[in-house]
């Protein structure tokens, strides 16, 4: 073994519920669903978030498999719109409480231990189009109901909490690109919901310390996708470019979940350009005295930025383009399928960046994997699929993260995106990234050479 980990490494998956349990039984819809609803015909031949996985039915084959297959930690998310049944007054569904249950409970009996995300992009479209989503602040304590309730249902056996699954994605795909329902391009409601999300967070750790579960030495924290941003060359105005990057994308999560503060120079920019959100000082202590616990970071790719090359139109609207403009590195290594850069050592820059600049915090890397289109024609003779390609990815990049924990990294484990093949908001099930490949007709699953790989690596807790 030449890449030997610390005592008691996570290795494990993350997954969510929207994209694995399929919507039996559920009561509500959320952002997915309905989007799934009313575009079905044209959205990914139908294959949609109604059966995914079809975790709701097969949790129990699907966790023995995972515990099969050497996982010792899982991360899905409970969903708020099976558990609630009113949001108004967080009454819940006992069907969906019996359900998450049982799936604690089956974890724990395979010696997997479970991290419950609070929300993974699945918001009950009935609240966005009530209330705006997230850019209403009843809407935030709705779900500070909500996740209140996890704690004291769950809070006995579940000792990890996530506050939120990449909330900056929630800011980009809602409110800027145009890849979340209701695809809004409006920057300045951008602004307002990053901070939204903030205080959001904020609330739901303050809501846990006063939780049993916090008291018996529960933890919580937040999963961010940090994109580390290079700028394309030492020119001031390239690492200008790159630093509003690093400002806006990643550190308008990072400051303030783990210093509790948001970034001065990102501040100044938006007071400067008339988008800066309305806070109040009630609500930025609670920002600044509900840091988390722990750090989930998801890394798939890196950001590269190069100077604005056009001015900015003023009579447009605010968009944080207004300071940047991607780069494309010359040669740079791409998984073609999802179109991300590879940059392994970005691994290495995060664990050091959060080593220097963020109180040393303990975290863990909470995804990483390879989206690959058509990895049936890799089954061989035997039936296995022999993902090699995902293998080499992953020791890549554990490779790097090796490194930086040698280097003093509080890294306390890796989870891959994914288990077992599940749905994608992004291309349904085109790309797969599981461990276990799941067949969508006759939903049988088998494990891939990577499953093979992992049960290894967590035996020996290392490569
Ligand atoms: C992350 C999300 C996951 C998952 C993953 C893979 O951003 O947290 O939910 O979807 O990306 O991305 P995709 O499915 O878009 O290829």
């Amino acid at each position: 073994i030449k890449y030997k980990f610390p005592k008691n490494f996570w290795w494990g998956a993350a997954t969510s519920g929207p994209q694995t349990e399929g919507r039996f039984n559920k009561k509500h819809a959320n952002v997915f669903d309905h989007w799934f609803d009313i575009e079905k015909n044209a959205f990914f031949n139908g294959v949609g978030p109604n059966v995914a996985s079809n975790f709701y039915n097969s949790y129990k084959e699907d966790i023995k498999m995972m515990a099969d297959i050497g996982l010792n930690s899982i991360r899905t998310s409970i969903q708020w719109t099976r558990l609630i049944k009113d949001f108004e007054t967080a009454e819940v569904d006992t069907e969906a409480v019996a359900f998450y249950n049982q799936v604690i409970d089956e974890f724990l009996k395979n010696k997997i231990i479970p991290v419950m995300n609070l929300q993974h992009f699945d918001l009950p479209v009935e609240l966005y189009d009530k209330y705006g989503g997230w850019e209403s602040k009843h809407v935030l304590d709705l779900f500070v109901l909500f996740a209140e309730k996890c704690f004291a249902l769950f809070g006995d056996r579940v000792k990890h909490w996530i506050t939120f699954n990449e909330p900056m994605v929630i800011v980009e795909g809602q409110y800027l690109y145009k890849f979340h329902y209701p695809n809004i391009v409006d920057g300045k409601k951008a602004v307002q919901v990053l901070y939204n999300l903030n205080l959001a967070s904020a609330k739901v750790v303050a809501a846990f310390k006063q939780s049993k579960c916090a008291k018996q030495g529960g933890e919580i924290g937040v999963v961010l996708n940090l994109t580390p941003s290079y700028p394309r060359s030492q020119a001031e105005d390239d690492i200008k470019a790159a630093a509003f990057v690093e400002d806006f994308f990643n550190k308008s999560f990072l400051d303030p979940v783990v210093k509790g503060e948001f970034t001065p120079s990102l501040v100044q920019t938006l007071r400067k350009d008339g988008v800066l959100w309305e806070s109040t000082a009630e609500e930025l202590a609670i920002i600044k005295n509900n840091t988390v616990d722990f750090l989930g970071v998801n890394y798939y790719q890196p950001r590269r930025a190069k100077s604005k090359g056009a001015v900015w139109d003023k009579t447009k609207s605010w968009m944080p383009d207004k300071y940047f403009d991607d780069y494309e590195l010359p040669n740079r290594r791409m998984n073609p399928y999802r179109g991300w850069e590879i940059y392994p050592q970005a691994m290495y820059d995060i664990a050091i960046n959060i080593r220097d600049n963020y109180n040393n915090i303990h975290w863990y890397i909470s995804e990483n994997g390879m989206g690959v289109e058509g990895e049936e024609k890799y089954r061989n003779a035997d039936g296995l699929i022999e993902d090699v390609y995902r293998i080499d990815f992953y020791e890549e990049h554990l490779r790097y993260l090796y490194k930086a924990i040698q280097d003093g990294a509080n890294c306390f484990g890796f989870h891959a995106w994914t288990a077992i093949d599940c749905w994608s908001w992004s291309n349904a099930y085109k790309n797969r990234y599981g461990y276990i490949a799941v067949d969508l007709i006759t939903q049988i699953k088998t494990i891939k050479k990577s499953g093979y790989w992992i049960k290894n690596v967590a035996k020996e807790n290392g490569f």
